[in-house]
């Protein structure tokens, strides 16, 4: 005979005995959300927000403008380049935004085989005319194709106030397909400011306003591939992103898969933000990111 604690706990199991008798695999799919938990408790934590404690890299202050100063990474061994990101440090500011710091008003980007840079390639170089202020924004030098160990950014026009011009970065990343290969790389610099704020390892420290865009590791799928429409070269594809809610959106950073797409990239990186079903606020992207094409 059952004894009444027994009685209840039958009773109480009830529904549940009666949920999985009448829903099919329930005890499989339990199975696989469990799994799922478990690999998602094992994910990094993804930052919405820019870590502002770690700015990244910054010179020593320089009196006047046009002082040249310089950063170089090194990748660890020769390797194909492919493209390189800028990513401007930034500071809080009095009203709280994060405000960009130091970015070069002029500078070029130099690969070589050796440390001293005593031969050298040119991957860009924009010291014949001001840059354009990028804000908070990276800067994506793409198409290079250069086979290099050492890269160094040269500033020679720094942005700051008399007495106090000086070359930041928060960031540096160099691409060899779709792997960042200069994170965790050491840094060198002319010179270097050093706080807990700023910091040589902060060039490549994976810190940045753009919060964690890639990682060192190989990604495990090639990412998102229209269907192939070899009949019609120019039809028209796209895809877009719901993120939910209105958020104000200070960058968008695409990344391609190399062997899918070897020729120039697809529209011209004409990223468009919108509205469901709308044309509101279309204003177009490309002109940020062409700039550094
Ligand atoms: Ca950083």
């Amino acid at each position: 005979m059952l004894s009444q604690r027994c009685l209840a706990a039958t009773l109480l199991a009830f529904p549940e005995l009666c949920r999985r008798a009448l829903v099919p695999g329930i005890t499989s799919l339990e199975a696989q959300l469990a799994t799922l938990q478990a690999e998602r408790s094992r994910l990094p934590v993804e930052s919405t927000t820019p870590d502002l404690s770690h700015a990244g890299y910054r010179s020593e202050a320089a009196a006047l403008p046009n002082t040249e100063k310089w950063v170089q990474i090194d990748l660890g061994r020769p390797m194909p380049v492919d493209s390189i990101a800028l990513l401007p440090a930034v500071i809080p500011s009095p009203s709280a935004q994060a405000l960009a710091t130091g970015f070069p008003r002029r500078f070029r980007i130099e690969l070589s085989l050796q440390a001293d840079f005593a031969t050298r390639t040119a991957a860009r170089d924009f010291t014949s005319q001001d840059f354009p202020d990028p804000g908070n924004s990276p800067v994506i030098i793409r198409g290079i194709t250069q086979h290099a160990r050492y890269v160094r950014i040269t500033a020679t026009r720094l942005r700051g106030e008399p007495d106090n011009y000086f070359l930041a970065l928060g960031e540096v990343a160099v691409c060899s397909g779709n792997r960042n290969m200069a994170q965790g790389r050491a840094v060198t610099a002319l010179d270097a400011f050093d706080s807990p704020r700023w910091s040589l390892a902060g060039l490549c420290d994976g810190i940045s306003v753009a919060g964690r865009p890639s990682e060192a590791r190989l990604l495990p799928t090639n990412g998102y591939h229209a269907r192939e429409e070899s009949d019609s070269p120019s039809l028209q594809q796209w895809v877009q992103i719901d993120l939910e809610t209105t958020r104000t959106i200070n960058a968008v950073v695409p990344r391609y898969h190399r062997v899918r797409l070897p020729g120039p990239l697809p529209g011209r990186d004409r990223l468009r933000p919108g509205l469901p079903g709308t044309h509101h606020d279309r204003r177009s992207y490309g002109d940020r990111f062409s700039q550094s094409r």
